[in-house]
Parts: C-alpha cells; sequence; structure tokens
C-alpha cells in the first residue's frame, strides 16, 4: 500500500453502519414528488460489447423533491435485457407502481430506512438506485455540502480509463486507442469476445507494450474456453473483468486458480452478500463497482468498505450514464479505496451535448475533478433535459401539503 493510500485511511471512517454520519439524514426527508422521464441522447459512434450494439441511449432520469429542493438520479438499465434482467420498462413500471410510493408513504431518516423501505420488493436494483442517488443529491443540498464531502470521499481529483467498445476492424480499435491515450486516458479497456480477443491483444501490445490495459468480457465465455483465457496471460493486463456467467462465482474462483491475470468481477456483484463470498472463495481480486447494479450507495459504500478493509483494489464501472450519472460515479470514486482508474470519461466522449453544466471534461493527466459545489455540484440543463424527453410521469404524495 502505498503512503499516500495509507494517509487517507487513516482520515477515512469505515463502517456500513447507521453510525455513519455520511448516511443519517440531519433532518427526516419526506418526499413529496417524483418525477420519472426517459431522455434520448444520441451517441457520437454505436458502442458494441458482447452482447449487443446501441446507437443511442434512453436515458432515466429521476428526481425527487422535499422542502422546495430536488435531488437527480439516474437509473442506468438499459433498454434490452442484456446486460441485467432489468429494462427502461421494467424500472419505469417499478417505480411508479412501487418504488415510488413507498418512498412518499413515510419520512425517512437514513440510507437504511430507505432501504428497509424498498426491501419488500424483491430485485430491480437499477430502479432502486436511481431513487437513491436522487435522494443522497437532494440530502446533500440540504445541508449543502457536495456529494463527495456528504459520502466521506477523500479525493479533489480521480484517475480515469477509457472503455472500447468491439470494432469493425482492428486499425479503428487502434486509432481509438491512439485517440484516448493521447487525451491522457490512464488506461484502455477492450470488450472483448471470442473471436475478438487474442489477436487484438497482439496488435494493441504492439504499439502499446507498457500501457495500464485491461479487458472486459461481459460474461462471453465459460470455463470449456479455460485454455483460450490462459492465453491472455502473455498480455500483462491489469485484469480481466467478467469472463464467465453473470451470476455465477464458482466458476469464477476455479477460473482464478488457474489464470495469472486477476479476475475482477462486475455483473456477478449485485450486493455486499455477493462480494464477501467471491472474496471469501476467491472468484476475484478486484471489484468493479456500479451503484446501479448493486442498488446504491448504501451497498456500493458497504462493498468499498469491505474491500478496503482487505487491500482489495476497487474501480468505479460505467453505463454510459448522462451527466447525472456520470456526476454521481465521480462522486463515489473520490473514495479512497478507488485506486484504479475508473470508466468515467468526458461527456464529449459519447455525446454531442450532456444534460449538466459544466460538462465533464478529462484533464491532459487522465483525471476528473471532483466538484465542490453542493449536491452533484453541476447545474442541471433542464431546458436541454425537456426537449430530449421522449416521456415524463409525476408522481406526488397523497398527503402533500399543497
Ligand atoms: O464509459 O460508461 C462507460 C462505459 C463503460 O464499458 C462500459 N460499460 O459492461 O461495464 C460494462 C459496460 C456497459 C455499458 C454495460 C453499457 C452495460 C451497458
Amino acid at each position: 500500500m502505498s503512503h499516500a493510500i495509507v494517509a487517507c485511511h487513516m482520515q477515512y471512517a469505515s463502517t456500513t453502519s447507521d453510525e455513519n454520519t455520511r448516511i443519517i439524514f440531519k433532518e427526516k426527508i419526506h418526499v413529496d414528488k417524483v418525477e420519472i422521464r426517459l431522455v434520448r441522447l444520441p451517441l457520437k459512434e454505436p458502442f458494441e460489447t458482447s452482447f449487443g450494439k446501441i446507437d443511442s441511449r434512453l436515458i432515466f432520469l429521476v428526481s425527487v423533491e422535499a422542502d422546495g429542493l430536488r435531488g437527480w438520479g439516474e437509473v442506468v438499465a438499459a433498454e434490452e435485457p442484456r446486460y441485467s434482467y432489468e429494462t427502461v420498462g421494467t424500472a419505469f413500471h417499478v417505480i411508479r407502481d412501487f418504488l415510488g410510493p413507498a418512498l412518499m408513504s413515510q419520512p425517512l431518516a437514513s440510507l437504511s430506512e430507505l432501504a428497509r423501505c424498498f426491501a419488500p420488493f424483491r430485485g430491480h436494483n437499477m430502479a432502486k438506485a436511481g431513487l437513491e442517488l436522487a435522494c443522497m443529491d437532494l440530502l446533500a443540498r440540504m445541508t449543502n455540502q457536495s456529494l463527495s464531502a456528504r459520502l466521506g470521499g477523500t479525493r479533489s481529483r480521480i484517475a480515469v480509463g477509457v472503455s472500447l467498445g468491439i470494432q469493425p476492424r482492428p486499425a479503428q480499435l487502434l486509432e481509438r486507442a491512439d485517440r484516448y491515450l493521447s487525451l491522457g486516458y490512464q488506461r484502455i479497456k477492450l470488450k472483448i469476445k471470442p473471436g475478438w480477443d487474442v489477436d487484438i491483444l497482439e496488435e494493441v501490445r504492439q504499439f502499446h507494450p507498457d500501457i495500464l490495459l485491461s479487458v472486459d468480457a461481459n460474461s462471453a465465455y465459460t470455463l470449456d474456453d479455460k485454455e483460450h483465457l490462459k492465453r491472455l496471460d502473455d498480455f500483462n493486463l491489469l485484469m480481466i473483468e467478467q469472463p464467465l456467467e453473470h451470476d455465477d462465482l464458482l466458476d469464477h474462483a476455479q477460473l482464478a486458480r488457474e489464470l495469472a491475470t486477476p479476475i475482477c468481477l462486475d455483473e456477478s456483484i449485485t450486493g455486499l452478500r455477493q462480494a464477501n463470498k467471491a472474496l471469501e472463495i476467491g472468484s476475484c481480486r478486484m471489484i468493479n463497482i456500479k451503484v446501479g447494479r448493486v442498488g446504491g450507495y448504501l451497498q456500493a459504500l458497504a462493498i468499498h468498505d469491505l474491500c478496503y478493509s482487505k487491500g482489495v483494489p476497487v474501480w468505479c464501472g460505467g453505463m454510459l450514464e448522462s451527466g447525472i450519472g456520470r456526476a454521481h460515479n465521480i462522486a463515489l470514486a473520490s473514495l479512497p479505496g478507488f485506486t484504479l482508474p475508473g470508466d468515467i470519461s468526458a461527456s464529449s466522449r459519447y455525446f454531442a451535448r450532456d444534460v449538466i453544466v459544466p460538462e465533464v471534461d478529462v484533464a491532459p493527466d487522465g483525471t476528473v475533478n471532483v466538484p465542490c459545489g453542493s449536491g452533484l455540484g453541476f447545474d442541471v440543463d433542464l431546458d436541454y433535459i425537456k426537449h430530449c424527453s421522449e416521456t415524463v410521469e409525476v408522481l406526488n404524495r397523497k398527503n402533500a401539503k399543497p
């Protein structure tokens, strides 16, 4: 562990209980309005993974209001159930018909209380996270703190990498790798699948022998591919992310025993219990934390604290979020255990125009500033959001004062 990390450790009060001030609300929050909104943002270029290709992102924004203030969150689900079973459509239904009314049914004093209020509804972590994130932004705004400060963040800048989708030809991948390295990104992650792995790595390593390089398979392989996956050990990779089934821990543990390259889990870690088990049985040596996948900050912080206490590196994943989700990711990645560059690129990597002002920018040293302003620390561009909205629904608390 470096000196810088040890210094952070001393300042960081790591606990997952309600005692932790970062998750206690100063006053009870009683949400009286929830707005759910689908906003279509075109992508500058298609993004392809082992499970498919998208040309635009249907962004799911959530806002909650209480005491005249408004907090913003984002549901990271996609339009099709490929990365996870949740979709924009299921999240809309679950928030409108179950989680939204449950949230507004009582005043809440902590994120744990909020989690208990959502607990009767099984699964649907991304829908839950969207609301929880919005409540956390609202809370930070109420106490006039930055989200990062509220969560216990210790960094003023975070290191970032870029995720490069599968391309029609290797030359296009190499061009993008050059482009993002010259912009300063500290790590390149390549999406891989059978037929787009070893050969591609050979090409990239030929031109960039020393860069921080990782691969992400999004569950495209099985244990039968073990011998093939062992060939990835030749490329000095930082990690192999989620090579096997999305809900499997045992097969990953078996594969991990045969590979020199560390396995990092993403899809398989849907909460603290899975993180605990995965570390216990050796399924991975690193964890990609996404607030959406694990159901919100309460779980994300608990996984962070667990990994931090064990010296397991974590990093913040991305889901092609708009600036609102991106701002939440920046706040999370400012915690001390996030020692590896996250998938938090500049707004301009994906979108011609983002929904926040200023947009997220990556400095030439491959870092992103952690804003100090209240809440998200960015202004929400409501006019642009309205301009791009496809669907809006407002839920009101029944007995709210007018
Ligand atoms: O920069 O936000 C980003 C994208 C990072 O590759 C990325 N995300 O599997 O981690 C992933 C992947 C993803 C994107 C998954 C969209 C699901 C939807």
